[in-house]
C-alpha cells in the first residue's frame, strides 16, 4: 500500500485501529478533485446520492429516519472525573467507555473502506490552526470534510515525522456480512451510538450515526469540545461563535464575534447585508472561532472550518440570499427534497414546492401535511463561494475581535440590546443567556433555557471552569479586551407582532456597537447595561413607531426580579465551582435590578 507519510504516531494509530475494525481496504484520502469525483461518482453508483441537475457538481443525500441529528444523550466527555465534565455534560469513566466502545468497533468495517482524513482546522500553517485526522468508513463523511476542512497532502507535509494531530475516529457502525448488500444509509441503532470525547489525550471516538456534528469530528467535537479544553491548558479561546468584519463609511473596520443559541439566524447574520449607507459587512465564519492573543496583544480570530454546514429550512433569498449564492454548485444537501426538475428545496424557500420526493424518498404534495424537507436537513458549501466571504478570511494570524455579541431567543423581557459595564459584566450576560424554547422543546418546568455562551452542547469540560477561564483570558488581555454586548432581535409586542424588523436592519443595532467602540455614543446606563441613549440608534429610513422603539429598549426591573429564583436555581447546580467573579456579578445585578 502507498503509504503518504512517515508520521510515526500517525502510522501506529491507522495500524491499530485497521486491526480493531477489520476493514477491506484503507485509503489515504488526499483531498484532491479527482479523489471527490470518484466518490461522488461511487455513491452514486450505489444509490446513496442524487447528482442535482440544476446545480453543477451538487449532490442530494438522504439519512436513515433515525439518523437526522445530533444525539447529545449519546455524547459524553470522558474526563478522569465527573467533576471535571461538569452537570451539563455526560459523563462515563474512560476506561469504562473504551471498553465498550472497543468492544462494537471490532470488526465494524467488515465489507468496508477505511478513509483515512488528515485535515486542518483553520489554514495550513497557522499559529492558531491545528491539525487532525479522521479515520472513517463513511464516503459521504469523506466528500463532507472535504468542503468543511483543508483536506489532504498539504497537511500531511505540515505534520511531518513527528508532527502532533488530534485523533478523531468514526465508524457507521454497520459491518457487511460478504456480499451483503448495502443500505444508501448505514448507522446503528441509538443504544449503540457514542460520542465519545477524551479531552485529557485528546481523543474522539464516534460510533453508529453518519450525520453531520456526530461524523464530520472537525467540527463540534474538535473544534468545540476538545478544543475548548485544550484552549483552558494552553490560554486561547475555542468559541461557538459566527465572525464577521463590519466597515464603516469612512473605512474602519470592525471585526465582530457572535455566540447565539440555534435557531437565532447565526449563518444569517454572518452574511448580513446591511441596510444603513455606507456600512459593508463580510462574512469571515459562520458557527465556531478560535481566537488566540496576537502579538500586538489583541485578540486574532480565525474561522478554523473552511465551509458552512448549515440548516437548509428557513434559507431563502428573503432571508439569507448570501447563502442563496453561496450553494449553486460544488454542494452536498442532505434531507431536503428533491423537486421533479432535480433540484433541491426546503420549506420557508422563496417559492413554494408543488410536487417532489421528501427526504424520506417518498412522493410529497404539500397537501400530506408532513414536511417535505426534515426540520434539520443541510447544506455543505464551500466558505469561498459566499459572494460576501471577507478577503482576509484566511489570513493566519486571524482578524483582531473589536466585539462580542451573546444573545438569545425572548418574546419578552429582554430589550434590543445591552451593552456589558466591563468585562466580568459580560462574562455574566453570556454566561446566563436564555432562550424561550421553541415548541418542539416545551419544556414544562423552565421558562428559560439557559446557554452559556452558546457553548451549552459544545463545551469539553465543566463550564464553571469555563467561566473561570473567561474571566482570565480578560486579564490577559486587559485594556484590549474586545467590548461585549447582548442582543435580542425576537421581542414581541403584547399583541404577539415582532418589534424590531430583523435580518439586514440589525445592522443598525452593530454601527451602534461600533460607535461605542470609537467612543461616539454615550449610551445610557441602565440597571441591566449601557443601552442607546436617545437618537443614538441610527433609524434613518426604518419606519418604526415611536411606541414600539420604546418598548423594544424598555427594561422592566420587576419582570427582571422575577428570574431571580430561575437564576439561582441555575448557577446552584455548578455548586462551589462557580467562581468568585461570577458570584458577585450575580450579587451586583440582583441589587441594580433591587
Ligand atoms: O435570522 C434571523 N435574524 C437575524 C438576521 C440577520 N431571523 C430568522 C429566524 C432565525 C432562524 C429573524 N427572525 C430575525 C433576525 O434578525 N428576526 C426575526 C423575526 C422577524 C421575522 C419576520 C419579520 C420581522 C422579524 N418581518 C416580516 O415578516 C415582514
Ligand atoms: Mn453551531
Amino acid at each position: 500500500m502507498n503509504v503518504p507519510t512517515d508520521n510515526k504516531k500517525l502510522l501506529a494509530w491507522v495500524d491499530e485501529v485497521a486491526k480493531m475494525c477489520r476493514p477491506d481496504s484503507v485509503v489515504w484520502c488526499d483531498g484532491s478533485k479527482e479523489e471527490y469525483d470518484r466518490l461522488t461518482k461511487q455513491m452514486v453508483a450505489a444509490g446513496a446520492a442524487t447528482p442535482l441537475k440544476k446545480r453543477p457538481n451538487s449532490f442530494l443525500f438522504r439519512s436513515h429516519p433515525s439518523d437526522v441529528a445530533r444525539v447529545e444523550d449519546r455524547t459524553y466527555i470522558a474526563s478522569r472525573s465527573k467533576d471535571e465534565a461538569g452537570p451539563t455534560n455526560n459523563w462515563i469513566d474512560p476506561e469504562t467507555l473504551k471498553n465498550t466502545m472497543r468492544g462494537l468497533y471490532a470488526g465494524c468495517m467488515q465489507g468496508r473502506t477505511m478513509y483515512v482524513i488528515p485535515f486542518s482546522m483553520g489554514v495550513v500553517g497557522s499559529p492558531i490552526a491545528k491539525i487532525g485526522v479522521e479515520i472513517t468508513d463513511s464516503a459521504y463523511v469523506v466528500v463532507n470534510q472535504h468542503i468543511m476542512t483543508r483536506v489532504g497532502t498539504k497537511v500531511l507535509e505540515a505534520l511531518g515525522a513527528d508532527g502532533e494531530f488530534i485523533p478523531c475516529l468514526h465508524s457507521v457502525g454497520a459491518p457487511l456480512k460478504p456480499g451483503e448488500k448495502d443500505v444508501p444509509w448505514p448507522c446503528a441503532p441509538i443504544e449503540k451510538k457514542y460520542i465519545a470525547h477524551f479531552p485529557e489525550e485528546n481523543l474522539i471516538w464516534s460510533f453508529g450515526s453518519g450525520y453531520g456534528g456526530n461524523a464530520l469530528l472537525g467540527k463540534k467535537c474538535l473544534a468545540l469540545r476538545i478544543a475548548s479544553s485544550l484552549a483552558r491548558r494552553e490560554g486561547w479561546m475555542a468559541e461557538h461563535m459566527l465572525i464577521l468584519r463590519f466597515t464603516s463609511p469612512r473605512g474602519r473596520k470592525f471585526h465582530i464575534a457572535a455566540a447565539f443559541p440555534s435557531a437565532c439566524g447565526k449563518t444569517n447574520l454572518a452574511m448580513l447585508q446591511p441596510t444603513i449607507e455606507g456600512w459593508k459587512c463580510e462574512c469571515i465564519g459562520d458557527d465556531i472561532a478560535w481566537m488566540k492573543i496576537g502579538p500586538d496583544g489583541r485578540l486574532r480570530a480565525i474561522n478554523p472550518e473552511a465551509g458552512f454546514f448549515g440548516v437548509a429550512p428557513g434559507t431563502s433569498y428573503s432571508s439569507n440570499p448570501k447563502a442563496m449564492d453561496t450553494i449553486k454548485e460544488n454542494c452536498i444537501f442532505t434531507n431536503c427534497v428533491l423537486t421533479d426538475d432535480g433540484d433541491i428545496w426546503w420549506e420557508g424557500m422563496d417559492k413554494p414546492c408543488a410536487h417532489g420526493i421528501d427526504w424520506k424518498g417518498q412522493d410529497w404534495t404539500p397537501a400530506k401535511g408532513e414536511k417535505g424537507a426534515h426540520p434539520n436537513a443541510r447544506f455543505t458549501a464551500p466558505a469561498r463561494q459566499c459572494p460576501v466571504i471577507c478577503p482576509d478570511w484566511e489570513d493566519p494570524a486571524g482578524v483582531p475581535i473589536d466585539i462580542f455579541v451573546f444573545g438569545g431567543r425572548r418574546a419578552h423581557v429582554m430589550p434590543l440590546v445591552h451593552e456589558a459595564f466591563d468585562w466580568d459584566h459580560g462574562v455574566f450576560m453570556g454566561a446566563t443567556a436564555a432562550s424561550e424554547p421553541t415548541a418542539a422543546a416545551l419544556d414544562v418546568k423552565h421558562h428559560l433555557r439557559r446557554d452559556p455562551m452558546a457553548m451549552l452542547p459544545f463545551c469539553g469540560y465543566n463550564v464553571a471552569d469555563y467561566w473561570a477561564h473567561w474571566f482570565k483570558m480578560g486579564d490577559k488581555l486587559g485594556k484590549n479586551a474586545p467590548h461585549i454586548f447582548y442582543i435580542n432581535w425576537f421581542r414581541k409586542s403584547e399583541d404577539g407582532r415582532w418589534l424590531w424588523p430583523g435580518f439586514g436592519d440589525n445592522s443598525r443595532v452593530l454601527k451602534w456597537m461600533c460607535e461605542r467602540v470609537e467612543g461616539k455614543a454615550k449610551g445610557v446606563e441602565t440597571p441591566l447595561g449601557r443601552m442607546p441613549a436617545d437618537g443614538e440608534l441610527d433609524l434613518t429610513g426604518l419606519k418604526i413607531a415611536k411606541a414600539d422603539m420604546d418598548e423594544l429598549l424598555r427594561v422592566d426591573k420587576a419582570a427582571f426580579r422575577a428570574e431571580f429564583e430561575d437564576l439561582d436555581e441555575y448557577m446552584a447546580q455548578f455548586g462551589a465551582r462557580v467562581p468568585e467573579r461570577m458570584k458577585k456579578q450575580v450579587v451586583a445585578y440582583k441589587k441594580r435590578m433591587g
